[in-house]
């Protein structure tokens, strides 16, 4: 920090409330001050909602280019805690490199760069009360992104009022900006060619809402923190450093990125074995089949319907020391059966989600099976029964699934609100009723969800206070969080291993690093399509990069275009899987003659460049963390932004150094069978068709695509990708150990890169010994020259290697506008050769 002003008697007028600063202190990396109300007694709105009598602001310089702002009051006791599993600050200790002033003047808190330039300004706390508070800031441009989750028809963050509550409500969410399943209240703002990120570190419902000048918080009370990071021109650099905050994300084992079939309604294994026998015969790799509400007995978690799902075919279909065996998730629901073996267990536990209308009852639900509790996840026993329950259920089928879906975990439920009439047990934890307001306008926070004044365990594992309860109303948006880590410590504990698969639906900043996430029950359409596109870029940015949509779609009937379309553009997410809803139209990829090509190319396609893919995710480990962190599926933006034109582009991504141009429009003209792609590549760089060597023209182009054709790929010049041979493979461990490298020669003969020399990517224990560690790596450097006729390669090994040897088998050389394959079977570990041209 250079400057801070200091204004004595500072005056805020907030309602009619009268704030006079009392106390302020500077220690050398907190600023604290204090606020007084002189005309103490007023409410905003509702007798519930008394406006603060007094506040404290806390300005925490938390490292050179990074601060919190807190707005203390009171009246508060809950906070998200400031350790692990949570968010929190790794300390570089050093003072902030910007300025900061808490002043009058309107201007209630702002912090610049040194050369002036704003960053966040809070022009006006127009309320701050206990159940609502108001804060209007400063909109520096339109170059504005993230806030969600929600419904997206672009990445950048239009203008409107978008709010955040965990909800499982698609018939409401019509209406571009509601709430989705997630809490990301999260911005990356970009102003005068910088970056800058604020988070919002609140659980509790908000909107925020972009005027032409300004950004509007409005959150439904709790203390306030604010996290803000000062990027420069890097918004790679500064998302990283955002990731970081957050724990960073998790590794998923190679198998899960492979294809993964799924939908509501394989009513028995037969069908499921024809699904699997189909996708054979049509040779369609498949990796990974999923198991919807059908695998169970009356939707009950932790059973199994063996008259339609026989265990003897469940073994028979994940056998995979067989060729055809497969990898299975089975779906978990965190609603449990109150008539059900872990039901009663949950009673007895104790460990459940509490009703504020009857002491100790456990709050009823009514999801899938019919009434149901919820585990809190918080309480001291909910890890030991949520295990028991797993562990039973495994044991008593005999059955190991590879990972484990948890869906509705917002908490969904088809009762809204607490069923058990009467008055409230403990006064002092709020009822809907007592709002001022309701984040989800005129729909309620309660629908589709349970009560906010639930009740769960006030000194639990994550959430320790001096209340006897927390509220729903706080711990709400964290009920997925929670579940996420502790299912995934019991897998790992079961599975005997670190690297799990877990699929959630709901999130929140953090969540990363325990669980891979999809978009939710999207529908049939292009609209959904391109919009996965954007949902991709939020949550890279979220720091959940291991995510994907419902491939052609979940609700309403898929169209054979539409589904193909959907094809090859699934087949470069992260998380790549065909998922359907009860009652839709089948949209297995084998059933029309032109989703049959579209899988079978653009599979093989995704499984050519699965490695490089990975290795993507290796690349970006952080040893500070043990973790992972910064983006893996990039817009052109954020590299390229020395081109302009790069800014309105949101429906073409790169992956390392691929551009990913998809179809996602629709041909409305039936006479043709193809669709006329306009696609963009940057000027600062060079950029070839992977398909037939040519340069592509730089800026704007425009070819045609059948419906079968691939999702069209741009290769930057100057790199070496690590290509697979995929031809025939059906699952991944057909994959050979054996790589080819792609070098694409730029203008002046060269090019580099890296790759992964590693054998098998499905054992999981090599993979976090020689990649995934603090102390080695199996990441090797590659430099490609051109010295007259020849090619000279220099194979890096860094000092903490710890690489396989594998064969390079074929160098695929992009050169004057034509692809040439040699075949060299070269050793990894070789340092140098030379081919000749
Ligand atoms: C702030 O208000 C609370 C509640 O009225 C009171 O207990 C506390 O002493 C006040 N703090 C200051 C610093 O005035
Ligand atoms: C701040 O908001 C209050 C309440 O809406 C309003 O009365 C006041 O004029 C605003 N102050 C400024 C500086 O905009
Ligand atoms: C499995 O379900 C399918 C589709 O509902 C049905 O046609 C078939 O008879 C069932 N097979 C068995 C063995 O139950
Ligand atoms: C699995 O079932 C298929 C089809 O019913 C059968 O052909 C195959 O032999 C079975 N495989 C094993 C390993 O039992
Ligand atoms: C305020 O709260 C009271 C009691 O909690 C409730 O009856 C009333 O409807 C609320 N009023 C508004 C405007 O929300
Ligand atoms: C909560 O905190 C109290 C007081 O520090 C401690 O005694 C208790 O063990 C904690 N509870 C849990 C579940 O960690
Ligand atoms: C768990 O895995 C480790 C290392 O892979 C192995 O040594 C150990 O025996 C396994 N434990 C059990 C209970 O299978
Ligand atoms: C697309 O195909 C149509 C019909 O063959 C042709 O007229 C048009 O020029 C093609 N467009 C491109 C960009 O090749
Ligand atoms: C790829 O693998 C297939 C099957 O093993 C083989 O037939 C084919 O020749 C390989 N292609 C190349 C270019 O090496
Ligand atoms: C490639 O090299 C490996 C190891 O040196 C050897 O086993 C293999 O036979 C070679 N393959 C060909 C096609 O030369
Ligand atoms: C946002 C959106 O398109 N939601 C749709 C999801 O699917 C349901 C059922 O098909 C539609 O009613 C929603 O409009």
């Amino acid at each position: 920090m250079r400057i801070c002003i200091i204004i004595f008697c500072t005056l805020v007028f907030l309602n009619n409330a009268q704030f006079v600063e009392t106390f302020r202190y500077y220690d050398g990396n907190k600023l604290t001050v204090n606020f007084e109300n002189i005309n103490p007694g007023d409410y905003y709105k509702n007798q519930t909602s008394p406006i603060y009598p007094n506040f404290t602001v806390e300005v925490i310089e938390d490292g050179k280019n990074q601060l919190t702002l807190r707005i203390l009051n009171p009246l508060d006791t809950f906070e998200i805690p400031h350790e692990f599993p949570f968010p929190y600050t790794k300390s570089d200790s050093a003072h902030g490199e910007y300025d900061y002033s808490v002043n009058e003047d309107g201007t209630f808190f702002s912090v610049s760069r040194y050369d002036g330039s704003p960053v966040f300004t809070i022009t006006n706390a127009t309320v701050l009360s206990l159940l609502y508070s108001e804060l209007h800031t400063e909109l520096l441009s339109e170059d504005i992104f993230g806030f969600g989750e929600r419904r997206l028809n672009s990445f950048r963050i239009p203008k409107g009022e978008f709010s955040i509550w965990n909800h499982d409500f698609w018939e409401f969410d019509t209406q571009v900006g509601f709430s989705l399943y997630g809490t990301h209240p999260v911005v990356l703002q970009r102003y005068n060619q910088q970056y800058h990120i604020v988070l919002l570190r609140s659980s509790r419902p908000m909107t925020m809402e972009r005027t032409d000048d300004e950004l509007i918080y409005r959150i439904t009370g709790g203390q306030l923190e604010f996290k803000i990071f000062i990027g420069k021109k890097n918004p790679k650099e500064l998302i990283k450093q955002y990731h970081q905050y957050l724990n960073g994300w998790e590794l998923h084992p190679f198998w899960s990125s492979g294809w993964h079939q799924s939908r509501w309604g394989y009513q028995n294994t037969s069908v499921i074995q024809d699904v699997i026998q189909n996708y054979k015969e049509s040779n369609i790799p498949l990796e990974v089949i999923w198991t919807d509400l059908d695998y169970m007995q009356d939707r009950k978690d932790f059973t199994l319907n063996e008259e339609a799902y026989p265990r003897e075919d469940i073994w028979n279909i994940t056998d995979r020391t067989q060729p055809d065996g497969v990898h299975w998730v089975p779906i978990v629901d965190p609603g449990i059966a109150v008539d059900s073996d872990c039901g009663r267990d949950l009673v007895e536990s104790g460990a459940y989600i509490k009703s504020n209308r009857q002491s100790q009852t456990p709050y009823l639900g009514m999801v899938w099976p019919g009434d149901v509790y919820f585990t809190d996840f918080n309480h001291p026993n909910a890890y030991e029964l949520w295990y028991k329950c797993h562990k039973d259920w495994f044991t008593n089928y005999q059955i190991a699934p590879s990972g484990i879906w948890i869906d509705m975990n917002e908490l969904a439920n088809f009762r809204d609100g607490e069923k058990i009439k009467g008055p409230k047990l403990n006064d002092d934890i709020f009822e809907l009723k007592d709002l001022p307001w309701d984040a989800m306008g005129t729909m309620t926070l309660e629908g589709h969800t349970i009560a906010i004044d639930a009740l769960h365990e006030g000194q639990g594992v994550y959430f320790n206070v001096s209340s006897k309860y927390i509220p729903e109303l706080d711990l709400h948006n964290f009920n997925g969080f929670l579940e996420q880590i502790e299912q995934r410590k019991l897998l790992q504990e079961i599975q005997n291993k670190t690297l799990i698969f877990q699929l959630s639906r709901s999130s929140i900043f953090g969540s990363g690093r325990f669980s891979a996430i999809w978009f939710g029950d999207n529908a049939s359409t292009w609209a959904w399509l391109r919009s996965s596109i954007y949902q991709m870029f939020n949550f890279n940015l979220f720091g959940i990069p291991f995510v994907g949509d419902d491939i052609c779609g979940f609700n309403q009937d898929t169209t054979p275009q539409l589904c193909a379309r959907w094809i090859q553009l699934g087949a470069f997410y992260p998380f790549a899987r065909d998922h359907n809803a009860l009652g839709s139209k089948d949209q297995e990829p084998y059933l029309y003659e032109i989703t049959k090509i579209s899988a079978q190319n653009s599979i093989q396609l995704r499984y050519e460049f699965l490695k490089y893919y990975y290795y993507l995710f290796i690349s970006q480990r952080d040893s500070t963390l043990q973790a992972g962190s910064g983006t893996i599926v990039d817009p052109l933006w954020f590299k390229y932004q020395s081109d302009p034109q790069t800014f309105n582009i949101e429906t073409q991504f790169q992956i390392g150094n691929i551009i990913v141009n998809p179809v996602v429009d629709e041909q409305t003209d039936s006479s043709l069978d193809y669709t006329e792609l306009q696609f963009y590549v940057p000027l600062s760089a060079n950029w070839v068709s992977l398909e037939n060597g040519q340069r592509i023209p730089n800026g704007w182009n425009t070819i045609n695509r059948t419906f079968t054709d691939n999702a069209f790929l741009a290769l930057e010049a100057g790199s070496v990708i690590q290509h697979s041979n995929a031809t025939g493979v059906m699952r991944l461990r057909e994959m050979s150990s054996d790589i080819d490298l792609i070098v694409v020669l730029n203008e002046f003969g060269q090019a580099s890169g890296s790759y992964m020399s590693i054998r098998d990517y499905d054992n999981e224990e090599t993979i976090l010994q020689r990649c995934w560690n603090d102390q080695y790596t199996c990441i090797r450097e590659i430099s490609v020259k051109t010295y007259k006729d020849s090619l000279l390669f220099t194979n890096t090994k860094a000092k903490n290697d710890n690489s396989e040897e594998i064969n390079i088998k074929n160098i695929i050389i992009y050169r004057n506008q034509q692809i040439l394959r040699v075949e060299i079977n070269v050793s990894s570990f070789t340092q140098s050769w030379q081919i000749n041209l």
